[in-house]
């Protein structure tokens, strides 16, 4: 089908970018696409355009036409889901290692630590790790700005020490999975270094070079406009996130073998795969087109409908799995924000031949909410979340599940900031992880029911987003406002050590930690020995969920319920068959029926009862006759 100014919003709807768009922008008005595309569906958008014209301005449409016309068909395939895989069994651990653990007592986490701590891992029941990056950086942005991508950051330790590592996981029979950069690099990487200094380079060609000031409108993610610019060079670069991230060009043939036979270098060395760093955004449109501003003030970056899924997006994924994973059985997931449910598809879907898994970042904040806003999320809309996705993507692909990466606050903070449920909230999310159908990725802590930390300082903070809000937020409003924007959403909150103990430094270091630490009762030491605390219901679940094979690949049923707040469906393989019952609200719900079922789990104590409390979770399993 070929889009154009006539098409009705219907069809836009069906096709997936077309899908995302839509879903997303009014995600961000905080309205449901289900009610409105029943009123609008049949306008077309020469239509919408005459009726917001006022608010969309130039180039909205036109931009959305040209992401519908170059989007492929929605990914509407048949697939086999019963196709076993590790990774679909696997619990996933994310670490942070500046934040994990002090191994030489400097005060930053780093390889060694990981080593110290990899036992601990496996008594919770980890299969597998995503490390953040630990290559050679100026740590501009704490690693995602690579130096040298063959090289480990001296903070971290050497190569060595990541061998040592890499056979230790292996060792413990769990699997490594590196994060990897490849959108950008460090403006210190070698080849922006000679780019800079020779107009002949060929280096020249491996990014975006202006001899125009500011070439277009774009924003940084980072705050202020995407271009820098180099006075001994006299020229531009593009930089999507911060000065020092200078994006890669890869529509540049030979750049995009360098990074391949970088990878393979990696895989040779035994990595089990790789988190591939907003892998979404490597693809650009041609000659870089000024962004919309309605997008950008909407979004609160101009340009994002450029590149989050760029002309070339599917071509070069579909290409680094034939020339990197496939020969390698590598393991490949995602980071893609700005995608939603069709993209992920079209980007995940088995017979696609692109990447394993993606993370999607709806989930992180409720509709019309974003980062940097104070609110409280109301959990109720992770049952509007988890249910479209598990009705229309985790029949066919496989899910990523999460609440927490290094990149955001707490839910757990999120969803309870006065901290009045905090063990009962922090096993709800626990059991939503892990036996919702998909992959769990526990980022480090939330088996402690890690919170935010109570900043009191910008001084305190450590973050170049956070810092460089900080400083624009202060050209506008007084400096305590600033502050109380920035700790609404600052990434720092999920950046503080690690608890490991009540020592001084929480057993993190022995030294002076890189940024301030919590001393948190909710620490390891303790948690492990209290046999009903936030560790012992992950360790729990995520055993469980082992056993059997029906929390993995068993189909996920939806139970229609009214009360409203209450979530529960059915996870059924052959004979094994399991009822999860979560009360979504902080007040009392009646339960639903569970005639034939036990209760297994409940972050109550497993005292059975007929009414539902505040975010309690339940889950049962049937009774085998
Ligand atoms: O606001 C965003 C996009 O809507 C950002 O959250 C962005 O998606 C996110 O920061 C991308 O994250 C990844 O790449 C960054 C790095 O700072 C993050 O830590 C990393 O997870 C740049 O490499
Ligand atoms: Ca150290």
């Amino acid at each position: 089908m070929t889009y154009s100014i006539n098409t009705k919003l219907s069809d836009v709807y069906k096709n997936p970018v077309g899908h995302d768009v839509i879903h997303k922008l009014l995600l961000q008005m905080g309205v449901s696409d289900a009610m409105i595309m029943k009123i609008i569906g049949k306008l077309t958008l020469k239509g919408l355009r005459r009726f917001t014209k006022g608010f969309t301005g130039e180039g909205f449409i036109e931009a959305i036409i040209k992401l519908l016309n170059d989007a492929p068909e929605a990914a509407y395939l048949v697939s086999d889901e019963s196709i076993r895989a590790w990774w679909k069994e696997a619990v996933f651990y994310q670490i942070y290692p500046r934040s994990f653990m002090d191994g030489n007592g400097d005060g930053v986490g780093d390889l060694r630590g990981v080593i110290q701590k990899l036992d601990y891992l496996k008594t919770l029941g980890v299969d597998a790790i995503w490390l953040c990056p630990v290559y050679d950086s100026p740590m501009d942005d704490n690693g995602y700005d690579i130096r040298d991508y063959h090289k480990i950051a001296e903070e971290f330790g050497d190569m060595e020490t990541f061998d040592q590592l890499l056979f230790a996981v292996h060792e413990r029979g769990m699997r490594l999975v590196m994060d990897l950069v490849v959108n950008h690099t460090s403006d210190e990487h070698e080849w922006f270094v000679h780019a800079l200094q020779n107009e002949n380079s060929p280096y020249r060609d491996y990014y975006f070079f202006s001899h125009m000031a500011n070439p277009n409108n774009w924003t940084s993610f980072f705050g202020g406009g995407a271009w820098n610019y180099y006075s001994d060079a006299d020229i531009w670069a593009l930089h999507l996130f911060s000065k020092k991230q200078v994006d890669l060009n890869w529509d540049y043939g030979p750049l995009r073998q360098r990074i391949y036979s970088m990878m393979r270098w990696w895989l040779r060395k035994g990595v089990d795969g790789f988190r591939l760093d907003v892998v979404n955004y490597i693809s650009k449109a041609p000659n870089l087109p000024n962004g919309s501003e309605f997008v950008g003030k909407l979004m609160g970056y101009t340009g994002i409908e450029h590149y989050f899924h760029g002309p070339n997006l599917h071509k070069y994924l579909a290409e680094m799995r034939r020339e990197v994973f496939e020969p390698y059985n590598a393991f490949s997931v995602g980071e893609a924000p700005g995608a939603g449910r069709e993209i992920s598809k079209l980007m995940t879907h088995p017979l696609r031949g692109e990447l394993d898994m993606a993370f999607c970042f709806d989930v992180l904040e409720p509709p019309g909410k974003e980062r940097f806003s104070a609110y409280v999320y109301n959990p109720l809309y992770l049952k509007q979340y988890f249910s479209d996705w598990m009705r229309n993507y985790a029949d066919s692909c496989q899910m990523a599940i999460f609440f927490n990466n290094h990149d955001n606050p707490r839910m757990l903070s999120k969803i309870d900031p006065e901290g009045d449920y905090r063990s009962i909230v922090a096993k709800m999310l626990a059991m939503l992880q892990l036996t919702l159908k998909g992959t769990p990725f526990i980022y480090q802590g939330d088996e402690l029911g890690a919170i935010n930390f109570p900043f009191k300082s910008i001084a305190d903070m450590r973050d170049v987003e956070s810092l460089n809000f900080y400083r624009q937020y202060c050209e506008t409003m007084p400096s305590d406002e600033a502050f109380a924007k920035v700790l609404s959403g600052s990434r720092d909150h999920a950046r503080v050590p690690m608890q490991w103990n009540a020592d001084q430094n929480s057993g993190f270091t022995e030294g002076a930690p890189w940024i301030v630490c919590a001393h948190d009762e909710y620490n390891a030491d303790n948690e492990v020995k209290k046999e009903d605390s936030v560790f012992w219901f992950y360790k729990d679940l995520i055993a469980i969920r082992k056993h059997g094979e029906a929390l993995i690949y068993g189909d996920i049923e939806i139970i229609k319920t009214d009360p409203k707040p209450v979530f529960a469906y059915y996870r059924s393989l052959g004979e094994e068959k399991w009822l999860i019952v979560i009360n979504l609200s902080e007040k009392e719900q009646a339960l639903p029926p569970v005639d034939g079922f036990e209760l297994v789990l409940c972050n109550y104590g497993d005292t059975e009862r007929i009414i539902l409390l505040p975010y309690e979770a339940i889950l049962y399993q049937k009774i085998k006759r």
